[in-house]
């Protein structure tokens, strides 16, 4: 097989649509929430907004914003266990804050390039 390393592609600076909970707040479980959220990586932050029309409009229009926001900076990530979520490609991602969020795409590409994104953003931002 043969990998293309794409150029154009900045890992730090990436938005979409994702399926989004918190499980954990400040050390403590929360019941989960999953909701669609649009979401955009930016430097070492992560930042939600509600999806669902208008989800897109936030972010250019600068009307709303963002519902949420993480803190990449001694954030780690792993692809979550079974015990954590029945469903597929799920991303969990533990902040320095002691939140701990579900991140998910049921797609597989999706969710694979999110990973390696959020991989990335939280190496180089690590020691900040
Ligand atoms: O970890 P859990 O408690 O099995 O998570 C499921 C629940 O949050 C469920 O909602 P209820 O609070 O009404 O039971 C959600 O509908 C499910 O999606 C959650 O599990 P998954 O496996 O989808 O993360």
């Amino acid at each position: 097989s043969t990998y293309v390393l794409d150029l154009n592609d900045k890992p730090s600076e990436k938005c979409g649509v994702l399926n989004v909970t918190k499980i954990t707040e400040n050390g403590k479980k929360v019941r989960k929430n999953w909701t669609s959220s649009w979401t955009v990586l930016q430097g070492s932050s992560l930042l939600f907004a509600k999806g669902q029309g208008g989800g897109t409009t936030w972010f250019g229009s600068n009307q709303s914003k963002p519902e949420f926001t993480v803190d990449l900076r001694g954030a780690s990530v792993e692809w979550a266990s079974k015990e954590k979520s029945s469903k597929k490609h799920v991303i969990e991602l533990k902040t320095r804050q002691g939140t701990e969020l579900l991140i998910q795409s049921e797609i597989d590409s999706v969710a694979n390039d999110w990973y390696r994104a959020l991989t990335e953003a939280i190496n180089t931002h690590a020691w900040e």
